[in-house]
């Protein structure tokens, strides 16, 4: 883990949040503002405005790439995309390939961008974060609110697929309810499991993950998406813990009861949001892979990037016996 930010200076003595009992506990965000289709928040969903930071390896960024994709706001929205490498000094950019520089705020590193938007910033310098070019500030750097934002707020902007709808009216208390059932044992689990620093906080960690991912291959052999027949923003949630699952959760983070191709429905599910048309395009296994594995020396440190698993995300998959899109 790098540093953070600490009253807008970088200091890198800070490791990795843990408490007494040695489980990890994730920061909460702080940029917490919101655009909206009218503007009333005073950032109004306009085309050109905004720019998003992200890194292919982060799989809460990666929940934004794949909203932005899909909501046809490639346009609208810019995006940068950081290096894999989490370094000393955080996210940054390398040259290495797959990567966008910054043409909007010109940094090298990620927390340049935190620094412009508030220079007495105290914490830590996260993807994903969505940039308002027009104050030149940080809007809000907490994914769950970011997709719920793009989804929705921008369906007024030419070219957007307004006819999309991740998070509809009626299942909304649904999506919402399942976004918040699978982040602590899943989303953030695998964190959990892979940072714990004592026996216990794995065992109660690991088992709780797959506690969850054993509800939810019950659950996925009866729909065909979380919330059911059509695919919501609880399935963009789910969908970029699952596609790291097997390249690196299982060995670097010890996640290994099981691995998601042994599970019929969770593998199965996994590949058809991956088939969906522009998944492909967000999911960059060799940053996923080398962020991880290079990144966290205290759990890696040699730094060696396994070659395998050997998998394919675009063989068949066999939910279309299910109805829904
Ligand atoms: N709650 C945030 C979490 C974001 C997050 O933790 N991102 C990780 C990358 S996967 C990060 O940037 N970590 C850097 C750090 O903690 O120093 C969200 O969902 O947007």
């Amino acid at each position: 883990m790098p540093g953070m930010l600490v009253e807008g200076e970088w200091k890198t003595e800070e490791r990795i949040p843990r408490d007494s009992e040695g489980r990890f506990v994730r920061s909460t965000t702080s940029f917490r503002d919101r655009v909206t289709a009218d503007g009333s928040s005073g950032f109004g969903a306009e085309a050109g405005r905004y720019h998003l930071y992200v890194a292919w390896a982060c799989p809460w960024a990666h929940r934004t790439a794949i909203l932005r994709k899909l909501k046809g706001l490639e346009d609208a929205i810019s995006m940068s995309v950081v290096g894999s490498y989490m370094g000393d000094d955080g996210w940054g950019w390398y040259g290495e390939p797959g990567e966008v520089p910054d043409d909007v705020n010109g940094a090298r590193y990620l927390r340049e961008v935190y620094q412009k938007a508030d220079p007495s910033y105290t914490g830590r310098v996260t993807t994903p974060v969505l940039w308002d070019k027009e104050t030149g500030t940080i809007v809000n750097n907490e994914s769950r609110e970011i997709i719920r934002m793009l989804d929705h707020e921008f369906d007024g902007v030419e070219g957007v697929r307004a006819d999309l709808d991740f998070c509809p009216e009626d299942l909304r208390e649904e999506v919402d309810r399942v976004i918040d059932e699978i982040y602590e044992p899943i989303n953030n689990g695998v964190y959990r499991t892979g940072f714990a620093m004592k026996q216990p906080a794995y065992d109660e960690a690991v088992t709780e993950l797959f506690e969850a991912l054993n509800h939810w291959e019950e659950v996925l052999g009866e729909r065909r998406y979380l919330c059911g027949e059509r695919i919501t923003e609880a399935d963009w949630c789910m969908f970029p813990t699952l596609l790291r699952f097997d390249p690196v959760y299982v060995g670097h983070f010890k996640c290994n009861l099981r691995r998601i191709v042994d599970y019929p429905n969770l593998w199965n599910y996994t590949k058809d949001l991956y088939q969906q048309p522009g998944v492909a395009e967000t999911a960059n296994l060799d940053h996923i892979k080398k962020h991880y594995y290079r990144s966290h020396e205290s759990i890696n440190p040699s730094r060696i990037v396994p070659k395998g698993p050997i998998i394919d995300f675009d063989e068949p998959h066999d939910r279309d016996r299910f109805a829904g899109s």
